[in-house]
């Protein structure tokens, strides 16, 4: 009997598991029916929410990338644990293909089972059979150490098989994704209008600041999860339920023939930095979602409503901000995109980016309030926004003069005016602000050009259509949205 040392087991057990991923991954894509995406929801949801908050203040955006590294370290874990049982089997008691065999089984098990995709599964579980089945080979000629030479060809092979499957991913990638089909002909002409309004409206900035509608490229995504919900708009429907009078449902089908409207909304998440740039506009086609609220006939309490969506998301606000929203199919012309959550997604004028809830499943009436998910980890987030004038880019220009420019947007209240000082706050001069945008929730594209001295202190602040000055005091985007005025240095 030849004698394998348990190293060499747990190295191939780990290959077996790694490969498993990747075959994961090359059956289904980077969607929820690969592997890493349930352990990812489990990862995400049972995260407390102190550790999460934490994060968020100290880690920020890096933190997605903890979790889902952990999460692909135990779905490699799981499979090299099935590899592991049957090299066992098949070493220690010398019944290799009971032990290779029972490895494939149990991969194939544990696949379908946390993916619920029992053929995809397939695609995890060949690469964990084949790998234990190259493990548990008697070695034929000792003198030559094939041991270790099986290890390292196993290793580069295992390797080449995980960047094939990533290869074959990349090549294939548009498939991965649903949404952005070019909307119905009959919808287009509202579109195109607005579409042709933001363009004209535009100033005409020289640095890299988006215009007045950000394209999907451009427009930022903030999600709970790693891996977005894929929902066809046949299986899609939405129920008011909860304290209501009459529980109401509607497909996907109902909900486009009721008014189709095309609005500018802009949106902001308040966990963004000061000068950050999570906040964009498009063009959303949709309909009003009063006469939904309206037919189910709210009774609650309190006066307030959760949104549920597909991948686990939820968040509660008051009715009175519900009744002025918008359901959303359409962004810039197109079907929403998977990303900003096709089919449907919620748009609450003026309101954080939060409440604006994508893959809309369920509006709950409630009685009295509870906390949302971003509410659990210590946000207030589903209030009215700050106001905010952002400093983009700054440009020297051919003739000499510096060129800084930005957004600015205060949700509901609009903007009135941007000032800009280049004296550190000394003195104040209007910035050029773009024409308001038709729609209540619209930011504003903001100039300024000067002729540089030396090195300057630019200051930007709004003051917002109440006539309210930006408030000036600094203050970090947790818990309730960054606050302060944006300075920046810049050199002639
Ligand atoms: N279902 C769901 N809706 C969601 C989120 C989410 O993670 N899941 N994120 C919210 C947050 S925090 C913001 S800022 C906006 C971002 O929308 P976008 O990704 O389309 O820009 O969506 C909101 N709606
Ligand atoms: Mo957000």
């Amino acid at each position: 009997m030849v004698d394998y040392p348990s190293r060499n087991a747990v190295s191939f057990a780990t290959l077996a598991g790694m490969t498993g991923v990747a075959g994961s991954y090359m059956a289904a894509g980077y969607t929820r029916e690969f592997l890493v995406a349930p352990i990812d929801d489990l990862v995400v949801g049972t995260t407390p929410g102190l550790i999460v908050a934490w994060m968020i203040e100290n880690v920020g955006e890096q933190g997605h990338l903890l979790h889902i590294a952990l999460s692909f370290v135990i779905a490699i874990g799981l499979l090299a644990g099935t590899a592991i049982v049957g090299l066992h089997i098949a070493r220690g008691f010398e019944r290799p293909v009971i032990g290779v065999g029972l490895s494939g089984v149990l991969a194939w098990s544990l696949t379908a089972l946390i993916t619920a995709e029992p053929l995809l599964a397939v695609g995890a579980a060949g690469p964990v059979t084949v790998l234990t089945a190259v493990g548990a080979t008697p070695l034929a000629a000792p003198e030559h150490d094939p041991s270790r030479r099986r290890a390292l060809i196993s290793s580069v092979s295992a390797l080449a098989f995980i960047g094939t499957a990533i290869g074959f991913r990349q090549l294939t990638a548009d498939d991965d994704t649903a949404g952005g089909e070019p909307l119905d002909e009959t919808t287009d002409d509202g579109i195109a209008t607005l579409m042709q309004e933001a363009e004209s409206k535009s100033l005409d900035i020289r640095g890299d600041v988006p215009g007045l509608v950000s394209t999907f490229e451009e427009f930022y995504n903030v999600d709970i999860a790693e891996f977005d919900p894929n929902l066809s708009p046949d299986d899609w429907s939405l129920t008011v339920t909860g304290e209501v009078g009459d529980d109401v449902t509607v497909t996907f089908d109902e909900l486009t023939d009721m008014p189709t409207k095309h609005r500018f909304v802009t949106l902001r998440c308040v966990g963004e930095n000061l000068n950050g740039a999570k906040l964009d506009n498009a063009v959303w086609t949709g309909t009003p979602i009063e006469p939904l609220l309206e037919e189910a006939d709210p009774e609650g309490e309190c006066g307030c409503a959760m949104l549920r969506a597909e991948d686990g998301y939820f968040v509660q606000f008051p009715i009175e901000a519900l009744e002025d929203g918008f359901l959303a199919w359409g962004m810039n012309g197109r079907s929403l995109p998977q990303s900003h959550g096709h089919p449907v997604r919620v748009l609450i004028p003026g309101h954080w980016g939060e409440t604006n809830v994508k893959w809309l499943t369920e509006i709950e009436l409630l009685d009295e309030e509870m906390d949302g998910y971003w509410e659990q980890r210590g946000w207030h987030g589903t209030g009215p926004v700050n106001t905010v004038a952002k400093l983009w880019s700054d440009t020297v220009l051919d003739n000499g003069n510096v060129e800084v420019a930005g957004h600015a947007y205060a949700g509901t209240r609009g903007i009135e005016r941007v000032e800009i000082s280049t004296d550190g706050g000394s003195t104040w001069q209007d910035a050029e602000l773009s024409e308001p945008l038709r729609g209540i929730d619209v930011w504003r594209q903001w100039r300024y050009e000067f002729e540089p001295d030396g090195s300057h202190e630019v200051v930007v602040r709004a003051i917002d259509g109440e006539g309210e000055l930006q408030p000036e005091e600094r203050s970090d985007a947790f818990p309730s949205g960054a606050t302060g005025w944006v300075t920046k240095t810049v050199h002639g």
